[in-house]
């Protein structure tokens, strides 16, 4: 067979490609996926990147036998907050093995479920707070979605109180872990060969955060461990639980980084996720208006209850349907074990890292056809989803792949359908500026920017 070179846009020496980024470097590379193609590589300075945007690609590179997750990426920053936490450690890495094992039952579906009642908590919180808001004063969805979604979490996994709904600043420690993502995503594009001393100030500030970070983290740990409970948290699995293969328990430090690790994985993106699809459900009423009657029929005006949550199958398809579109996370990174050639042509080397850019690949036509730009929840219902991924496989990625894939996926979707629920339930929402046109606003993961909307109550507070 032929191999053909991988392209490239044209690069200077020491910078490579730099010169293609802006302060949005997703829409840096869906300009460059639009300009080369399914594959093309970039040099962010001496180091490469490739990256895949077809779903043919994106389905080689997710085969475990060939790639596996990379830390070539923003993640290598993150880890020096992080170290060996589930989201930052090497697949070989014993922590890894460890806390994946300890972890799995802690994130199953009875442990999920056992988590309602808080996650009902929090989210009363967000209505009262709309309601009190009034019709007529508009509200910033992400940065109510993220006070949502990092007090759910912090309350579900380790009994930690935030308050954000009650403080106009955030946390100290939500602020520290917000700096530490900006900066670890600059970082990440930092040419190689630049002095550090450039960096003095971003660099001191850089790793003050992550002392931050670390020390609210651990007073966490030392709290619990002075008052203990039976609570059946993330925290106490990983205080108490033992390791079935190596009969060890997880080390202070490692459940320092796993704490710090949820609350940077769970709440960006699921506060992403429900903010794009109120973006999307008001800029598609006929969408909007079945999530509204969906959850009218399934829970009229009674108080919203577990067993509730698997029956809002539409929307479930709505949030399907945004990650689709809005993926949070927009890519991930893996690397092959060996030289590889993709669609029998392209040569990617031995632990070179490629990138599945999501943002693309979900929208490829041969899959999701020419209306894939579209918001369409009915092609996510379930039965076509499960016929979309049997005809493609990993058609639809947001939360990774295989063995690395995203271990709070039911958390999220718990979390997410319940909010969907209480506030569709209790509120009418409309656009703030009829005209808002989307922007995005990217960390290490993606929001709409400078959006939104005004909620009126329909009746009484359920
Ligand atoms: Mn989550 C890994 C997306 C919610 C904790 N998550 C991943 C990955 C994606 C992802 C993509 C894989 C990244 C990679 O390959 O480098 N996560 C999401 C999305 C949502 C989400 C789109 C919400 C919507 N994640 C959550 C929540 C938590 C969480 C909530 C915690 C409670 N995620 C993780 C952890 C990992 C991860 C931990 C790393 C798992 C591993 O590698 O073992």
């Amino acid at each position: 067979a032929e191999t053909v070179p991988i392209p490239e846009p044209p690069g200077l020496p020491l910078i490579g490609n730099l010169g293609e980024f802006t302060s949005s470097p997703l829409n840096d590379l869906m300009r460059l996926a639009d300009k080369y193609g399914e594959i093309f590589r970039v040099r962010f300075g001496s180091r490469p990147m490739v990256y895949v945007t077809s779903n043919e690609l994106v389905n080689e590179v997710c085969n475990e036998k060939k790639f596996h997750k990379s830390l070539q990426s923003a993640i290598r920053i993150i880890r020096e907050g992080v170290h060996d936490g589930l989201f930052t450690a090497h697949d070989d890495e014993p922590n890894w093995g460890k806390a994946h094992r300890v972890l799995t039952p802690a994130f199953g579906p009875l442990s999920i479920r056992g988590m309602f009642d808080e996650m009902h908590d929090i989210s009363t919180q967000l209505c009262m707070k709309f309601a009190r808001h009034g019709p007529q004063s508009p509200i910033h969805v992400s940065d109510n979605f993220t006070r949502l979604a990092l007090d759910t979490l912090a309350l579900c996994a380790m009994d930690f109180r935030f308050n954000s709904f009650y403080h106009e600043e955030m946390h100290p420690f939500v602020l520290a872990m917000g700096d530490f993502l900006t900066e670890a995503g600059r970082r990440q594009r930092r040419p190689a060969f630049a002095p550090n001393f450039l960096y003095r100030a971003a660099n001191e500030k850089f790793y003050s955060d992550i002392a931050i970070l670390r020390r609210t983290a651990d007073e966490v740990i030392v709290n619990r461990k002075n008052n203990p409970s039976d609570r059946k948290d993330l925290l106490n699995a990983m205080l108490n639980n033992t390791d079935p293969t190596t009969g060890e328990k997880l080390s202070d430090e490692n459940i320092t980084d796993q704490l710090i690790t949820f609350l940077i994985a769970g709440h960006e993106t699921t506060s992403g996720l429900l903010s794009f699809a109120f973006y999307h459900l008001l800029k598609n009423p006929s969408a909007y208006q079945k999530v509204q009657q969906e959850i009218d029929q399934v829970i009229g005006r009674e108080r919203i209850e577990v067993q509730h949550v698997s029956k809002l199958s539409y929307t479930a398809s709505v949030l399907r349907e945004t990650l689709r579109l809005s993926s949070g996370i927009p890519a991930f990174t893996v690397e092959a074990y060996e030289d590889t050639f993709l669609a029998g042509k392209y040569l990617v080397r031995k632990g070179e890292p490629v990138t599945v850019l999501l943002a693309k690949a979900h929208l490829d036509p041969v899959v999701y056809g020419e209306d894939a730009l579209e918001f369409k929840p009915e092609r996510m219902s379930e039965e076509n989803f499960e016929r979309l991924n049997k005809e493609f496989p990993n058609c639809w990625k947001p939360f990774g792949n295989g063995r690395r894939a995203c271990i709070g996926r039911p958390f999220a979707w718990q979390e997410a359908l319940l909010c969907m629920a209480m506030l569709f339930q209790n509120f009418n929402f409309t656009l703030a500026d009829s005209s808002y046109k989307l922007t995005i606003q990217q960390t290490l993961t993606i929001k709409p920017k400078d959006f939104y909307i005004r909620a009126s109550l329909r009746h009484d507070m359920i």
